[in-house]
């Protein structure tokens, strides 16, 4: 190699030379690591075509972690998959013109090589891809499995229907309550759907995340129980005598609603019920006021965000529920933030006392009534929404007969008895969590495997018979599923009763492949199961990286799906991922232009040439293309919409892939969102260049050394040298542990400023102190920047005498060495600080004494003999005069 740093050149030796040993791939108890298996695993990507920065960072941080418990005698195992079935390929599909699969196989092979540009230490015999049948036919296994055990059922469920291009579409496919492509008004319709009982699996879910995940980020714990989203209260009924056009009661004359305040029962003024509610379709016919109203009602949004910031509309539906516990005839309203998929899709309004009945009835004039208040609260008003009303443990109950003076729990069990006693209501635990809906209307996914027989219904398709392989010719053309014209999947026979049958088109929601993806690593090739032995070997995984964005579906159907496993005896564990880490999405600056009509048009940041003040802030930024001038935006996540994303290929291929790394390590810790900076990745640069021409100037002398990596000294230049060397690995170390990657580049920065700057004589001792210094440094930037510090390793000798810096052992802290042989002690005069001396750390008192006697900048305090010394060991000398 030359002595100018080439990544281009060293990057390919390092490549090329661990793919002629195989570097990276696992095996099971492999005798070379005594400290057993370590698993640590990105979230598998779509692929989209192209790495961006987000990929960039994420392996990263995998790929350090991967290298630093390598050299710490660990067995790591480090995979990589592609969640490849999925929208975008249909999308891409019909732009143009491609199968899917097509386009998605030559996306992974493109993908993949840019990852091999990383230097990723991926172990590439694992690879699965979720579109393959050896993949998805475990999917349809597993559906099956659950089908039988009733864990997988069928209902009616709601979809968004295109009327123009006759399909189906996904939520993120429409747009204002049109459809994307069509711009028709999007109309919900009714379809037999399956669906997984998630919800039989709430509360463990939700109990393990507080007993069972100690390793996760309390955010994504806390989204995850918030998402499950359990409530005790009371479900009660209100009954009436509301009966259909044949004469039959509707609902059976109940009207169940669930409150978690059982306790202002008394207060109730109204109730409330969903747009879908029966009593509003009930009331909503010849009532074509109340009927427009239910159609704007479920044209809006479902997101409940939403739900609770939008205004509170209603109408009266001119019908009355008896109130069960005092007989009063209560008015039932339609209200749009009612919601027909929680509880009951009723409420009972009680508008002193929760926040959205007060909105609704200060709107609509209903009455209020207090029935609770506190010790602190006496003062009762009705002019505007009080935060204390919500407070349960404060809450005392008045204006309620019997019930007058209990406190919360005590008004909740009287309330519940009296309701249980009349037969009309328990206590009851709800969960906001609903069941899994895994059928799609898609083409580019796992078929699911049932067959529909006109005789028979829908029968499974045996086991035997699997995989269902999806075709992979078609092109859809955005008018529907074109499975529904693929006469050659479509055509079968019916496997219970052999007539002509036709094959479910619907195929399965992408988030069951990614549900178990990361068990099939450890599986490869196993074709009698779903996984094998080896599965117990890795699983579960000790650590799991990946973006926030996954820390509520994602993370809570791979428990589930976990969770399915084990009962099915096929795993031994309860949760799947032991530590998990959310890194922080990448920044960069934005740059637009606005026309006339306030349309903005965004620039690459690679095309904008910034002006900056002396302090380095911007001060201008003008387009290169034009010269003109182009407005900041601010610094806002990488995205297309704002193309204010930096190619990683196009940044390995100008600075090379260690310098990528080692930006976006040193940039910020993993899980804080990391600002792009072209100057920092010069920096980066730079220093890596500064690494290389340190390694080939010392070259002679490290060779004279033997490439040793261990030394001892015996002048100060050698220990001051040796001490800090290993009092910053000591620290790098433990924020190695803590995977604070951003403060171990900056330890191999300051290992290097310390070796630039020591003053070592020459001679073979500072030879091996210099020798040891520059390979604890190379092993330390080796996670981090493995090219370069591969590459030197071997140039300088070290391979030879220790072997592959792969497997070389990780440095050990010398205690010896962060010994300092001579302290440094206060002196104080009288009590008074005055200075200090250095002194051999084994002097004795007297020559303690004699020293701070004989410093200069405390003789002036002193006159004549002192009266006493006092000597406090290694801290400080007391003088009294
Ligand atoms: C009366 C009441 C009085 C309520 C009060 C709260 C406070 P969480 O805690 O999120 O489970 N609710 C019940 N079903 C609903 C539905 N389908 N759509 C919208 N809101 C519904 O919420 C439970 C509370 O949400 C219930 O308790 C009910 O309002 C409302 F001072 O009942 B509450
Ligand atoms: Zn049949």
């Amino acid at each position: 190699m030359q002595d100018k740093y080439s990544p281009a050149d060293v990057e390919q030796a390092a490549q090329s030379h661990w793919k002629a040993i195989d570097a990276y791939k696992a095996v099971e108890n492999d005798p070379r690591f005594p400290k057993g298996k370590y698993y640590a695993c990105s979230m598998l990507p779509y692929p989209s075509g192209k790495l961006h920065m987000g990929h960039v960072r994420n392996y990263t941080i995998n790929d350090v972690m991967y290298r630093y418990l390598r050299m710490n005698g660990y067995n790591v195992l480090m995979p990589m998959g592609w969640d490849a079935f999925g929208m975008p390929a249909e999308n891409a599909a019909m732009a143009n013109n491609v199968p899917p699969a097509q386009w998605t196989y030559s996306n992974i092979a493109h993908m993949r090589e840019q990852m091999e540009s990383m230097g990723l230490a991926i172990d590439w015999s694992r690879e699965m891809t979720a579109c393959k049948p050896e993949y998805y036919k475990w999917n349809q296994w597993m559906f099956l499995k659950m089908l039988e055990k009733g864990i997988i059922y069928k209902k009616t469920g709601t979809v968004n229907w295109d009327p123009i291009d006759q399909t189906v579409l996904a939520n993120e496919q429409v747009v204002d309550g049109r459809g994307w492509r069509s711009g028709a008004l999007i109309e919900k319709r009714e379809i037999p759907m399956y669906y997984a009982r998630i919800t039989d699996y709430a509360d463990e879910l939700l109990e393990y995340v507080d007993t069972k995940l100690p390793g996760w980020p309390e955010r994504v714990r806390t989204m995850q129980t918030n998402w499950i989203g359990k409530s005790t209260g009371v479900r009660f009924a209100f009954p009436h005598e509301i009966k259909d056009a044949d004469g039959a009661l509707v609902q059976d004359g109940r009207m169940y609603v669930f409150t978690t305040r059982p306790d202002t029962i008394m207060g109730v003024t109204f109730c409330a019920v969903a747009a879908e509610h029966p009593l509003a379709t009930h009331a909503a016919q010849g009532n074509p006021e109340l009927q427009a109203f239910i159609a704007e009602c479920k044209m809006g949004s479902v997101i409940e965000a939403d739900m609770a910031t939008m205004e509170k509309k209603g109408m009266p539906t001119g019908l009355f529920v008896t109130h069960p516990l005092t007989g009063e005839q209560v008015e039932v309203w339609v209200g749009n933030y009612v919601l027909i998929t929680y509880g009951d899709g009723a409420v009972m309004g009680v508008p002193a006392h929760d926040e959205r009945d007060f909105a609704f009835a200060n709107k609509y004039n209903l009455p209020i009534k207090q029935v609770i208040t506190t010790a602190a609260n006496a003062e009762y008003s009705t002019a505007e929404w009080q935060e204390w009303y919500g407070d349960k443990e404060a809450a005392i109950v008045v204006n309620s007969g019997k019930y007058d003076g209990l406190d919360y729990a005590a008004a909740v069990d009287a309330v519940a008895a009296d309701l249980e006693a009349k037969g009309l209501g328990e206590k009851k635990i709800t969960f906001r969590l609903r069941d899994w809906g895994i059928s799609r209307q898609r083409y580019w996914g796992t078929p699911i495997p049932m067959i529909h027989c006109a005789d028979c219904g829908s029968v499974p398709v045996p086991e035997k018979d699997l995989p269902v392989v999806l075709p992979e010719d078609c092109v859809p053309d955005g008018s529907g599923n074109p499975l529904n014209k693929h006469e050659a999947f479509l055509k079968c026979d019916c496997p219970q009763c052999g007539k002509p049958a036709r094959r479910e088109t619907d195929t399965m929601d992408t988030f069951v492949d990614s549900s178990w993806y990361y068990m099939r690593y450890t599986s490869p090739g196993s074709n009698e199961a779903m996984v094998d032995a080896r599965n117990d070997y890795w699983m579960p995984m000790d650590q799991y990286i990946g973006g926030i964005e996954h820390a509520v579906m994602h993370l809570l159907y791979a428990r589930f799906w976990t969770k399915i496993m084990r009962d099915f005896g096929l795993v031994k564990f309860d949760e799947p991922f032991v530590n998990l880490l959310t890194q922080g999405m990448v920044l960069n600056e934005t740059y637009y232009r606005e026309d006339a009509a306030g349309k903005k048009t965004w620039f690459n940041p690679a095309d904008i040439e910034l002006t900056t003040d002396d302090k380095g802030r911007p001060q201008s930024a003008l387009l290169k293309a034009d010269g003109q001038a182009v407005h900041i935006g601010g610094t806002e996540k990488m995205s297309k919409s704002k193309n204010n994303g930096i190619d990683p290929q196009a940044q390995i291929e100008q600075y090379g892939a260690d310098t990528a790394r080692l930006f976006t390590m040193f940039a910020s810790p993993p899980e804080q969102t990391l600002e792009w900076s072209g100057s920092g990745v010069e920096g980066a640069n730079r220093f890596l260049r500064r690494v290389w021409a340190y390694g080939y100037a010392q070259k002679g002398r490290i060779e004279a050394a033997g490439a040793s990596a261990a030394a001892t000294a015996s002048t100060d230049a050698q220990k001051t040298l040796r001490r800090e060397l290993h009092k910053i690995l000591q620290q790098a170390d433990y924020d190695l542990k803590r995977i604070q990657y951003n403060t171990v580049v900056s330890a191999c920065m300051k290992m290097l400023n310390t070796m630039e700057s020591a003053k070592l004589e020459d001679g073979a001792e500072s030879d091996a102190v210099l020798s040891e210094g520059y390979a604890i440094f190379l092993r330390l930037l080796n996670p981090v920047a493995p090219h370069i510090t591969h590459v030197l390793w071997e140039e300088l000798g070290y391979g030879k005498a220790l072997g592959d810096i792969l497997n070389a052992p990780w440095p050990q802290v010398d205690a010896a060495a962060l010994e300092q042989s001579e302290i440094e002690m206060m002196i104080q005069v009288n009590g008074k600080l005055r200075g200090s001396v250095k002194v051999p750390k084994a002097a004795d008192k007297a020559a303690i004494e004699a020293a701070a006697l004989a410093e200069e900048s405390v003789q002036k305090f002193i006159e004549g003999t002192p009266k006493k010394v006092i000597v406090v060991p290694g801290k400080l000398v007391n003088i009294v005069v």
